[in-house]
């Protein structure tokens, strides 16, 4: 999907596009949480509905495909805008071979270097500091990347993030941790597992400029992320943001339980911030769209995922045979390293 230029922002093609992006993500996520439930999917799988503003905001920040972005588990909806043929997603989550790891990752583990997006990790935390040796690599190389690594509030506690904070900021790295803050983490909140719920403070006993922004609303999301981006690709250091968001559904496919560390008056309250339907009163405010219209719009997304799903589908499941294959590498160690 195209970048957007900054003086289209908040045009109505702009507006419209970020809708569309926002919806696709939607209908994708909930075609997967279906088909998990009809036993076309294994293993484990988390899915970003609630969360869409959060992809959304970044991606239009961003160089696409130029920068750098590495996350955890919660991945689906990256490749999708950075432009990976859908189909191959939906294999990959799939376990069939049209996938791109040939159906061997599944859905934690989606990448596309090609497109800068270093996936898909399912150790929580131990992709933080690959993240940060992206954001060396390309401090290296003299190149002005930023370099996006996204995480958890669960994940800002594990012991590798400090480190890694550490050695971003003594060397200056070009490097952008963004807290995605949806309020949980497995089968917890956020007040049960951090000793100081503040988490955008973290950064500052590093010197790592840090804040906290709304990650629901995508317009002011969006600008923020466009600000912070800029400033570091200009200053070369690092950045610690904390994006307040929220997990519309259970914490992968199999939390059913989700009432054991939640109400259902806060969800109903957290579903008012919902940011696709803060956006759809936004287009209807400024005349940008219908209802009717939307309604097209989604009706076209949802014929289009059911396709997108129906490739995959027929995508055969790997042979038995290549279950060693891609797994340990047969390139000789290059001299001197
Ligand atoms: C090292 C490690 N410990 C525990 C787990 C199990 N686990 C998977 S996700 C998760 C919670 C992470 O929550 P958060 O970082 O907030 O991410 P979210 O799921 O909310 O996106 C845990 C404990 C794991 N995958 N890796
Ligand atoms: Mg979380």
């Amino acid at each position: 999907m195209a970048k957007a230029k900054l003086e289209e922002i908040e045009s109505p093609a702009m507006l419209e596009e970020f809708y569309r992006q926002m919806l696709f993500i939607r209908r994708f996520e909930e075609k997967c949480n279906v088909a998990y439930r009809l036993g076309k999917i294994g293993g484990y799988m988390h899915t970003y509905v609630g969360m869409e503003a959060t992809a959304v905001g970044i991606h239009h920040a961003i160089k696409p495909t130029y920068d750098y972005m590495i996350t955890a588990y919660r991945d689906h909806p990256q490749p999708l805008l950075l432009g990976t043929d859908p189909v191959k997603v939906m294999a990959e989550i799939m376990g069939r071979s049209d996938g791109m790891s040939r159906g061997k990752g599944g859905s934690m583990h989606v990448y596309d270097i090609e497109r800068g997006f270093f996936g898909g990790w399912g150790i929580v935390g131990g992709h933080i500091p690959l993240g940060g040796g992206l954001a060396f690599a390309s401090k290296y190389r003299n190149e002005d990347r930023v370099t996006i690594c996204l995480l958890g509030d669960g994940a800002a506690n594990q012991g590798v993030v400090f480190e890694t904070m550490n050695m971003a900021a003594l060397w200056d790295l070009p490097i952008i941790f963004c807290i995605e803050n949806n309020e949980f983490a497995m089968g917890t909140r956020l007040e049960y597992h951090a000793a100081d719920t503040e988490l955008y403070k973290r950064g500052e006993p590093f010197g790592i400029k840090s804040e906290r922004i709304d990650g629901m609303d995508v317009l002011s999301f969006h600008k923020d992320m466009q600000r912070i981006v800029d400033w570091t690709r200009e200053n070369q250091k690092p950045y610690w943001v904390e994006i307040m968001n929220y997990r519309f559904l259970g914490h992968g496919a199999a939390d059913n339980d989700r009432q054991l560390y939640r109400t259902k008056e806060e969800e109903d309250a957290a579903m008012k911030r919902d940011p696709i339907a803060r956006l759809e009163e936004i287009l209807l405010k400024r005349n940008v769209m219908t209802r009717e219209k939307m309604e097209a719009i989604d009706e076209e997304l949802t014929d289009q995922v059911e396709a997108i799903y129906e490739q995959a589908d027929a995508s055969p499941f790997p042979d038995a045979s290549e279950v060693y294959d891609n797994v340990y590498t047969d390139m000789e160690p290059e001299k001197g390293h």
